[in-house]
């Protein structure tokens, strides 16, 4: 499972100040915390900065990779903010993210087409939020298919079919669900991901609702996701639930995570 650390986001207000502040050290202590407990990427996002945003991706992205041996995931939906930074990135970041929108699409095309980033392809279009799993697996058919066109190997796609909160419609849970496991099915070769704390928005115990929610989508096939590693309950319900589903050899990682003391909570 390849897992973005989603800390460093100025939607977080401690980010926000320490952004405002450009406090380097705040913003390495929380990069290496989260590759410490097992971020494979570092998600950086400046998006609350209009105007400013480019600027304080940069210096995200150079404060960051100055400390930490993980790549980052750029996160920005400005394909500018998102080109400048990858061009700064040491290595290969991860872009995220480009997405069926024509503007989105045509500035990103160039960018990922013959660079060996991971790309997260969002299923979005100019007809806006995707409602059912066929709006999502549509999306994704046409996104993937036109990405691969363009010699983006598919191995290096994620798709991120949109969580939407369950408190806004009974039926956003499992929509998104059963879009992962078509998705896994009919695009042999492709990876899934996304931030699940969206479903969550508006009801209490969040983190009970976004576990579960993990869980749910690991069973489905889901192989990526945008999570806080610091949350231990979080980590160890992936631990659990990988292997639970068949993506463990004879239990190794779930033994390694027992005896690193990743699954007292
Ligand atoms: N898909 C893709 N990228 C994404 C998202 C997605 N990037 C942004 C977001 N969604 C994932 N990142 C975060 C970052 C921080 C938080 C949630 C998602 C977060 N939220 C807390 C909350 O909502 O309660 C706390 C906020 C706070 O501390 O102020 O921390 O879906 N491709």
């Amino acid at each position: 499972m390849l897992l973005v650390g989603e800390l460093i986001n100025s939607s977080r207000k401690k980010i926000e100040q320490a952004i405002k502040d450009q406090d380097v050290n705040y913003i390495q202590e929380i990069a290496k915390e989260q590759f410490e407990n097992g971020a494979d990427y570092i998600d950086v996002n400046a998006g609350t900065f209009v105007g400013q945003e480019g600027s304080y991706m940069n210096w995200l992205v150079n404060t960051v990779q100055e400390t930490v041996d993980a790549p980052c995931c750029i996160d920005s939906p400005d394909p500018q903010v998102v080109e400048d930074a990858m061009k700064l990135h040491k290595g290969i970041p991860m872009v995220n993210s480009i997405s069926l929108e024509k503007e989105r699409f045509d500035a990103l095309m160039p960018v990922v087409s013959g660079n060996d980033c991971k790309v997260i392809a969002l299923c979005m279009s100019d007809e806006g939020m995707p409602e059912t799993a066929d709006d999502r697996v549509a999306i994704a058919e046409d996104l993937v298919n036109k990405l691969v066109q363009k010699n983006v190997p598919i191995e290096n796609i994620y798709v991120d079919p949109l969580v939407q909160p369950i408190s806004t419609n009974d039926n956003y849970g499992k929509e998104f669900l059963s879009a992962i496991e078509q998705i896994m099915t009919k695009l042999p070769g492709v990876h899934t991901m996304c931030g699940l704390s969206n479903i969550s928005y508006g009801l209490p115990h969040r983190a009970l609702m976004n576990q579960a929610f993990m869980i749910m989508a690991i069973s489905k096939g889901l192989d990526g996701a945008i999570v806080n590693p610091l949350d231990k309950r979080m980590m160890a319900s992936i631990t659990a639930a990988e292997t639970l589903a068949g993506r463990d050899t004879f239990c190794m990682n779930y033994l390694d995570a027992y005896r690193n003391g990743k699954l007292e909570l």
